[in-house]
C-alpha cells in the first residue's frame, strides 16, 4: 500500500512519541508508570494528543480507560484496538504503550479512508497489576467480568483502588456499568512487543499470536516469632523466612514437572526486616503461568502443600490465598487469519508467555494480537526495545488489516 520510505516515517514517529511518553515516569531507571499516578496523568495528556491527531473523539471512562472513537456506518458495529498505559517498576518504553501509539498512527494513516465499521482505541489504566494486587480492571469492566470487590484492594501505602480511582477522576461506582453489548463489537486487536526472543531468532519484524498463557498470583503469608538474633538459640526459633525459603528454592524443580510452566516469586516483604531480629512475617506473591490451566492449577496445589510443609518444619503458620487469576485464552481464528493476510505469507505464529489485556477482552468479543520483534527478548527492564522499522511495518500491517477486514 505504501513504500518503504513512508513505512519508515510512521515508524520514526512512533519511536519519537514513545521516547517522549517514556518521560512520564516515576524517578529511577527505565519506566515506572503505575495506574492513577502523576505519571499516568501526564501520559494521558499525550495519549489524548495522539488520539486527537488521529481524528478520534476522546474521553476517559469510569475505570480510567482513555477511549478514542472514530465513528462508522450506523449499525456496522465497532472494532476495538488497545493495550495498557501502565508499566512495571523500572520497565521498558514499549510494553503496553506501544500498542496504543501504533493504533493511533494506523488510524491517522487511514484518516482519509472510509472504514466499514467504527473503531475505538482503548488505553487501559492497569494491566500489570503491580500497584494493586489485582489487574485488568479496564477490559474486565467492558467484558462484564469485573469484580467490584477488588476496589477495596490496597497498594503498599494503604491506598485503596477505589480511593485512587476516584481521586484520579474515575467513578468506582460506575465501573460495573461499563459493560459493552457484545452484539455491537466486531472484535479486539492488540499490538504488543513480543517480550521474548522468537521473532528476533526468526529474523521477522512481526508475528501473529496463537494463544495467551493463563496466569495466577497467590498471596502467601508465613508467620513465626521474632526475637534477638544473637540470643535466641537456633533450635528454639520460629523463623518465617526459613519457613518460606524451602518453597522458593524448590520452584525451578517443581516448575519442570509441567513443560513450559513458569513459577516466580518476584515480590516479598519481611517484618521486622532488620539484620538483628528473627523474621516473624514473610509476605510474598507466587506467580504461576502455563499454556494449560490444568497444569497451572496442579502446580499451585503442589506449591500450597510445600508451603504448608515448610511452615510446619519451621514451627510457623502459613496462609495461601489466590489473589488474581486469568485463564489461558486462544486467539480468534478469523481475526488471526485477518492479521496473517495483512502481515503476508510466512509470518510466524507463536504463543504468548506474557499475559495481556486481550486475555480479558476475550470474554467480550473475538480477539487477536500482533507481536513486534523484541531486541534480545528483553522486557520488564529498561533495555526493552522495538525498532522504528518494525514499528513502521506494524502500522502498515494494522492499516491493511483494517482496510481488508
Ligand atoms: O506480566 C505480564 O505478562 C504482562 O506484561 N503483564
Ligand atoms: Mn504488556
Ligand atoms: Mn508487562
Amino acid at each position: 500500500m505504501i513504500n518503504s520510505e513512508a513505512i519508515m516515517d510512521w515508524g520514526q514517529e512512533a519511536a519519537r512519541r514513545l521516547a517522549e511518553i517514556a518521560e512520564c515516569s516515576a524517578p529511577g531507571p527505565g519506566v515506572t508508570r503505575f495506574p492513577f499516578t502523576v505519571a499516568h496523568r501526564a501520559a494521558i495528556a499525550q495519549i489524548d494528543q495522539w488520539m486527537t491527531r488521529a481524528g478520534l473523539t476522546v474521553h476517559m471512562d469510569a475505570a480510567g480507560t482513555v477511549v478514542g472513537r472514530r465513528e462508522g456506518p450506523a449499525g456496522a458495529g465497532t472494532l476495538l484496538i488497545g493495550s495498557h498505559q501502565d508499566s512495571v517498576r523500572g520497565g521498558g518504553a514499549y510494553d503496553g504503550i506501544m500498542g496504543i501509539a501504533l493504533a493511533c498512527l494506523a488510524l491517522e494513516r487511514l484518516a482519509d479512508r472510509d472504514l466499514p465499521f467504527a473503531v475505538e482505541v482503548l488505553a487501559f489504566a492497569d494491566e500489570e497489576g503491580v500497584r494493586f494486587p489485582t489487574a485488568l480492571m479496564g477490559p474486565r469492566a467492558l467484558a462484564g467480568t469485573f469484580d467490584p470487590g477488588v476496589l477495596e484492594r490496597c497498594d503498599a501505602e494503604g491506598v485503596s483502588l477505589r480511593q485512587a480511582l476516584a481521586e484520579f477522576g474515575g467513578d468506582p461506582e460506575a465501573v460495573a456499568g461499563l459493560r459493552r453489548d457484545p452484539a455491537g463489537i466486531r472484535g479486539y486487536l492488540e499490538l504488543h512487543i513480543e517480550q521474548g526472543p522468537v521473532l528476533e531468532r526468526a529474523g521477522q519484524p512481526v508475528g501473529v499470536v496463537s494463544s495467551i498463557c493463563g496466569i495466577e498470583r497467590n498471596a502467601l503469608t508465613f508467620r513465626g516469632e521474632t526475637g534477638h538474633a544473637g540470643t535466641v538459640p537456633m533450635e528454639a526459633r520460629r523463623d518465617a523466612l526459613v519457613a518460606a525459603s524451602g518453597l522458593i528454592a524448590a520452584l525451578p524443580g517443581v516448575a519442570a514437572d509441567w513443560p513450559g510452566l513458569r513459577a516466580t516469586v518476584g515480590e516479598m516483604h519481611l517484618h521486622p526486616n532488620v539484620a538483628n531480629a528473627i523474621p516473624e512475617e514473610v509476605r510474598l506473591v507466587l506467580e504461576i503461568r502455563a499454556e494449560q490451566d490444568a497444569d497451572r492449577e496442579a502446580c499451585a496445589a503442589r506449591c500450597r502443600e510445600m508451603a504448608e510443609a515448610g511452615a510446619r518444619a519451621a514451627g510457623c503458620e502459613v496462609s495461601f490465598e489466590r489473589s488474581y487469576v486469568q485463564p489461558a485464552m486462544a486467539c480468534d481464528a478469523d481475526l488471526v487469519a485477518v492479521l496473517r493476510r495483512a502481515a503476508g505469507e510466512g509470518v510466524p505464529i507463536l504463543p504468548s508467555g506474557a499475559t495481556h489485556d486481550a486475555s480479558a477482552m476475550a470474554d467480550l468479543c473475538p480477539m487477536a494480537m500482533l507481536f513486534l520483534r523484541c531486541r534480545g527478548g528483553l522486557s520488564h527492564r529498561p533495555e526493552e526495545y522495538a525498532s522504528p522499522e518494525d514499528m513502521g511495518v506494524a502500522v502498515e500491517v494494522l492499516a491493511r488489516a483494517l482496510v481488508e477486514m
